[in-house]
């Protein structure tokens, strides 16, 4: 049966050493809780490195005993993996890039070798589990690599990635020398989630200019897959933070909590202790406020706990050292022997007493630098029973995108914050009410459930839509079987496109001429009376008549324009107009003025608007502005707008290959039937086709046809063979 496996960097564990004895706890992260339904159900597991440099046989056998019992697979790291892959690459390389802190970031080529190598450790450990029919979830920025690396072994295997922390805009992302072998590993995926529609867009848009490759909705057609990208905001146990809020030892630490503060109105910020999470700007802030607003003196305090973190990284104790000082410089200042201005912890707290702080804030202060989404704040708001409190959300967060009735702020604009400050502190408790609600309903229903649901929903969806489209390899048994028939039958029709399919690509389209080769194949099939060759191609007449009118083939030019049976003359599809083309042409070339390296190619019956030499991005911005322009002015006047490779063809609806194609379908009662085809015009010509048909793809294993081949080398390989 198949299974699912999760892979992360750590296990959902924290193992302590206790007077010798190993200790096994549970971790509570709201990740670990919303797939606990995934790993926790039958053979499903979860992989990652537990927490703790072992070297010991015995303690590791203990530890993966022990672990199996929970459905966790530990993955072990040696201490000088942990300091050069994960506190380094990952934490002093990609956590910086990702969080556009790139003058912190370290470039050193030893640690990215330890991040390829406990990638590629990862990998083997899977290896050793995968079955072909299961489903990987990969979390976060820490495997990258993995997807492409598991890919390789199991090339039909269901991948999903889900990355936790932002993906940076290219002009951050192509700052790493890696930038590539990332953004490929990442590639190796079926599926790939981000928290926000930036992220996604971002990501998409490394892929552009890094690997060339567009996308529709998010799809990206690679050779071999179709990858599906979306927006998948991550949300938390809502139930499980309610219902904390609500028990009776939740309450007991609230009323402790509340004797020993004193009746201030509080403000609550809770963090990792990260440059990222604008820990420093917010002192700052408070300050300010404090000093702007004598009359809070004595009546509000900050309650601040940061969660150590990393402490053995450079920067953080440098910022540690930082908040330190800010926080005695302002109790220093404005304290008194009765009021604490800031109440600084330094460690961490039991959910209950987190639960407690929340119930008790007035106000959250949540306002990272940059987030990928911040959970924080959404945990605030679950804990909110009686629905009072103001959320204060930096617009640099993830969640900010789903939180907008929370006051929302610039975490670099210090006078905003302050402003922020007075109006939450200020606001009417029906007010603060009102938006708590529409926030608690928004959270309840994309809660941590919903977002594992709708990742294996889409996930599955990328699969099934592959599997549609799958091609077999045209391999040496399969071409025999095909040349099998070939010389069984008396009547064949052999269709065949031009460019991509008989030659390669060339930058000048008139060096695309049939060379040697491809003359002695197009002889040696017409030779053969039983063969009836159509050339179908989107290639103007002219063109087509100079290159191969010698041949006895017949000819389908501008993708079913023009017709050309043997031994008749050039005839078109009756009554196609083409009055339209003066002024969409005015349209077009307002395009090309605006937009240098593209231009216009006029065909009789279509035109077509060229960006392959433009500035990578420009040329689809400017594409989505032109096909919008154009549907718009094209509405109800039979005219297709089809996007292609590097093109925008505007054309008769009537026209295209597979209608031109049914003529010769009905013309010949053909007993062996082929098409070969290698772009998105060709897949009319393959959907027209019946299923006896052999219909080969070159150049990608996602089509309507059955097969597919990589490149025209084997198409000519292909056809030689059947001839021989
Ligand atoms: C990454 C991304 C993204 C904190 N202090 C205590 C405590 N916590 C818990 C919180 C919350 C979690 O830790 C922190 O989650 P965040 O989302 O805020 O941040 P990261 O850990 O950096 O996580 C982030 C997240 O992945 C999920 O995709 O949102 O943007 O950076 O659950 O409650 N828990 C307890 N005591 C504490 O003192 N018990």
């Amino acid at each position: 049966m198949s299974k699912t496996i999760i892979v992360s960097n750590r296990l959902p564990v924290k193992i302590s050493e206790e007077e010798g004895e190993l200790v096994y706890k549970p971790s509570e992260g709201g990740l670990a809780t919303g797939l606990g339904s995934i790993y926790k159900q039958g053979e499903n597991i979860w992989v990652g490195w537990p927490g703790l440099a072992i070297t010991k046989d015995v303690e590791k056998k203990a530890i993966t005993k022990q672990l199996a019992k929970e459905n966790m697979k530990p993955v072990f790291l040696s201490a000088q993996e942990i300091e050069d892959f994960y506190e380094g690459f990952s934490n002093e390389t990609l956590w910086p890039n990702f969080h556009y802190f790139n003058q912190y970031v370290v470039y050193n080529e030893e640690l990215w070798k330890a991040y390829q190598k406990v990638n590629a450790k990862f990998a083997k450990y899977l290896e050793e589990v995968v079955e072909p029919d299961d489903t990987l979830w990969i979390h976060d920025y820490q495997l990258l690599l993995l997807p492409e690396m598991i890919r390789a072994k199991f090339p039909k295997l269901s991948i999903g990635f889900f990355l936790h922390i932002p993906f940076p805009s290219y002009e951050s992302f192509r700052l790493l020398p890696w930038r590539r072998e990332l953004l490929n590993g990442m590639l190796g995926s079926d599926f790939l989630g981000f928290h926000t529609y930036d992220d996604m867009r971002h990501f998409l848009s490394s892929v552009n200019r890094l690997a060339g490759l567009g996308n529709s909705n998010g799809q990206i057609n690679l050779p071999d897959r179709k990858v599906l990208v979306d927006a998948l905001p991550m949300g938390i146990d809502y139930e499980r933070y309610a219902t904390t809020a609500a028990s009776p030892e939740t309450i007991a630490r609230e009323v402790r909590y509340r004797t020993s503060v004193g009746d201030q109105k509080l403000i609550l910020s809770i963090d990792r202790l990260d440059y990222s999470k604008g820990i420093p700007q917010r002192l700052r802030a408070f300050e300010l406020f404090l000093e702007r607003n004598p009359q809070y003196l004595n009546k509000v305090s900050l309650i601040m706990v940061v969660v150590p973190s990393r402490d053995q990284v450079p920067k953080y104790k440098q910022l540690k050292e930082e908040v330190d000082l800010l926080v005695g410089r302002i109790n220093g200042k404005y304290g008194r022997l009765n009021w604490t201005p800031i109440h600084y912890f330094y460690r961490s707290f039991p959910l209950h007493g987190l639960s407690a702080l929340y119930r008790m804030a007035h106000v959250a202060l949540v306002t990272p630098m940059r987030d990928g989404m911040n959970l924080v704040c959404k945990e605030y708001i679950a804990s909110k029973l009686d629905k009072k409190g103001v959320l204060i959300l930096s617009e640099m967060a993830g969640a900010a995108k789903e939180l907008s009735d929370s006051i929302l702020i610039n975490p670099n604009d210090i006078e905003q914050y302050v402003t922020a400050l007075e109006t939450a502190l200020s606001m009417p408790e029906e007010e603060q009410m009102k938006h708590m609600q529409t926030m608690q309903e928004s959270l309840k229903r994309y809660n941590i459930h919903h977002w594992v649901n709708l990742f294996m929903e889409r996930l599955n969806f990328v699969k099934e839509q592959q599997k549609s489209l799958e091609t077999s390899i045209i391999t040496e048994k399969l071409s025999k079987e095909i040349k099998k028939r070939y010389d069984k039958s008396k009547n064949r029709l052999i269709f065949l496109d031009y460019d991509g399919t008989l030659t390669g690509f060339h930058a000048d389209p008139l060096q695309s001429k049939p060379d040697g080769e491809l003359k002695k194949i197009m002889k040696n099939l017409t030779a053969d009376k039983n063969n009836n060759v159509v050339v179908i191609s989107g290639r103007g007449r002219d063109t087509l008549e100079e290159w191969l009118g010698s041949y006895d083939i017949e000819i389908i030019a501008e993708h079913g324009v023009w017709l050309k049976e043997k031994g008749k003359k050039w005839r078109t599809i009756a009554n196609l107009k083409h009055e339209w083309k003066a002024n969409i042409q005015k349209v077009l070339d307002g395009y090309v003025n605006r937009t240098p390296g593209s231009f216009v190619e006029v065909k009789d019956y279509s035109l077509v608007w060229h960006y392959r030499k433009v500035e990578t991005g420009l040329g689809e911005v400017r594409t989505r502005e032109l096909t919008s322009h154009l549907k718009y002015i094209t509405a109800n006047k039979n005219l297709n707008v089809l996007e292609g490779d590097m093109v925008v063809e505007i054309k008769n609806s009537e026209v295209n290959k597979g209608r031109a194609s049914t003529f010769w379908l009905e013309k010949y009662n053909a007993d062996f039937i082929t098409a070969l085809g290698d772009d998105w015009t060709d897949e009319d010509t393959f959907l027209a086709m019946p299923d006896e048909a052999v219909t080969v793809k070159v150049g990608s294993t996602t089509s309507a046809a059955k097969y597919s081949v990589p490149s025209y080398k084997e198409v000519r390989k292909l056809l030689t063979q059947l001839t021989d």
